[in-house]
């Protein structure tokens, strides 16, 4: 199927200010809880995607079309934003990304990219050839993944482990306390099988990510 690279740009165009709406000032019960170790908040998403526009997508869109097949991407960090987004806040990061994916945006637009363009095959480190227009593909694909990861943990929610909150055989997620009774409700719902099936494609979110942000 042709790519229709005004389709893709509507989507990663919206991803910033989907967050915005979702995320800013939210309490920290909510943004900083992940799903248990080395999973991700909200918070390290945003991270995650700042990342992601500084060193993934729009850097290698500018290798395919300067160096093609020749030159292979350059091996992406899935932990960086751990050390970049220290000290900062959620406000800040989400600032961020707006700036950076606007940036990266407005490049995009500037390439003027026809079906040429975007037939033009470059290498990946891992995939081995793809096209731009898969690469640019993924990255739209990547923002909804991550999308639907933070409605999920949001809703799902375990405390975080520095936070100093234990699991118990009563409460094996370690809700804290003052959550468990906004969570009735929703946890009475996410026990319906059917439900609960939807909540847990965590490794299908992560599976996405692994494959392709590397
Ligand atoms: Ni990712």
């Amino acid at each position: 199927m042709e790519h229709n690279l005004s389709d893709t740009m509507a989507l990663l165009t919206r991803t910033p200010a989907a967050l915005d709406a979702l995320l800013r000032d939210l309490p920290e019960a909510w943004t900083l809880r992940n799903e248990g170790e080395k999973s991700w908040s909200a918070f390290d998403v945003v991270g995650h995607l700042i990342h992601g526009e500084r060193t993934d997508w729009m850097p290698r869109a500018r290798m395919i079309l300067e160096f093609g097949e020749t030159q292979a991407f350059a091996r992406f960090d899935r932990w960086a934003q751990a050390r970049e987004s220290e000290g900062k806040t959620l406000g800040q990061l989400l600032d961020e990304f707006a700036q950076v994916r606007a940036e990266n945006l407005g490049e995009l637009r500037a390439m003027n990219l026809r079906r040429e363009g975007l037939e033009r095959r470059g290498r990946h480190p891992v995939l081995g050839v793809v096209t731009l227009s898969q690469l640019l593909a993924t990255w739209a694909a990547h923002d909804m993944t991550h999308l639907h990861q933070i409605s999920r943990v949001i809703a799902r929610g375990t405390a975080r482990r520095r936070r100093g909150v234990n699991r118990t055989p009563q409460d094996p997620f370690g809700y804290p306390r003052q959550n468990i009774a906004l969570f009735s409700t929703a946890q009475r719902r996410c026990y319906n099988p059917r439900i609960s099936a939807a909540m847990q494609d965590r490794e299908n979110d992560e599976r996405f990510c692994l494959q392709y942000m590397r």
